[in-house]
């Protein structure tokens, strides 16, 4: 019988514990960080905190399915991504709202870029056995992702006019775009390599768990770091 609460050399186990506190300790802090920044920053720390709430939750979940079964908790990891991706596409949205002129169907498309994206992922996951299944529904999600970073980095996203919006919600525009870029890149890595080949169910997991501490955590930082940087003082931006 596997060890129901963790086994200290259950590595796997034990990144899904340290990334439970860290995701509940980061909703703690933007949170009560929510007093110091100005304006409708408030509103963005308070998704941020959402973001990392919603997932603390899960990975509490999550954690447990591991330990007990040496299973990915595949559907708790889909429920939770597909509650938090689009409260960072809503944010992603607001800032970008906030540095440029921007048209609701972007948001939309940006939206629905996602939900096929984690769609595409579910359904290859679950039929893991079924190579063409497993392999079609990745090529489709990535397919979505790369379309999602057309539009911030070439499409009308991108089109940030340096001129209007204040320094600190550009910069934090450029570290989103970045953390979509890279951050988001550990979820397909993960895929592969958990999937090829004979299917690597840790290595899975771990690449998972280290992308979510980066892309919900990391990604709160930076709009913290925006939002309660200097130039926004009195602003009320
Ligand atoms: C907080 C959770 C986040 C930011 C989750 C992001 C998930 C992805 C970027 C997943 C991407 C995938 C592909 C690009 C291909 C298909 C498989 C996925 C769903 C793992």
């Amino acid at each position: 019988m596997r060890d129901v609460i963790l086994d200290p050399t259950d590595y796997v186990g034990v990144s899904f514990w340290i990334i439970s506190a860290a995701m509940l300790a980061a909703t703690y802090f933007f949170f009560v960080e929510r007093d110091r920044a100005h304006g409708k920053w408030k509103t963005s720390l308070t998704v941020a905190a959402m973001v990392t709430g919603i997932a603390c939750l899960h990975y509490f979940y999550m954690r447990q399915v591991w330990v007990e079964t040496g299973a990915s908790p595949t559907v708790f990891r889909y429920v939770d991504w597909l509650l938090t991706v689009p409260l960072q596409i809503i944010e992603f949205f607001l800032i970008l709202a906030a540095v440029t002129v921007v048209r609701a169907s972007l948001f939309w498309r940006l939206l629905s870029a996602s939900v096929i994206m984690l769609v595409a992922g579910y359904l290859g996951e679950v039929n893991a056995d079924n190579a063409g299944l497993l392999w079609g529904m990745f090529v489709l999600g990535t397919s979505a992702w790369l379309y999602i970073l057309y539009e911030i980095f070439v499409g009308e996203a991108s089109r940030v006019n340096n001129a209007s919006g204040s320094p600190a919600g550009q910069r934090a525009f450029k570290s989103l775009r970045l953390i979509v870029t890279f951050g988001w890149a550990i979820y397909p890595l993960g895929y592969v390599y958990g999937y090829a080949g004979e299917g690597d169910v840790a290595a899975l997991n771990i690449a998972y768990n280290l992308a979510d501490f980066v892309n919900k955590i990391a990604f709160g930082v930076a709009i913290w770091l925006a939002a309660t940087s200097d130039e926004e003082m009195g602003q009320d931006a």
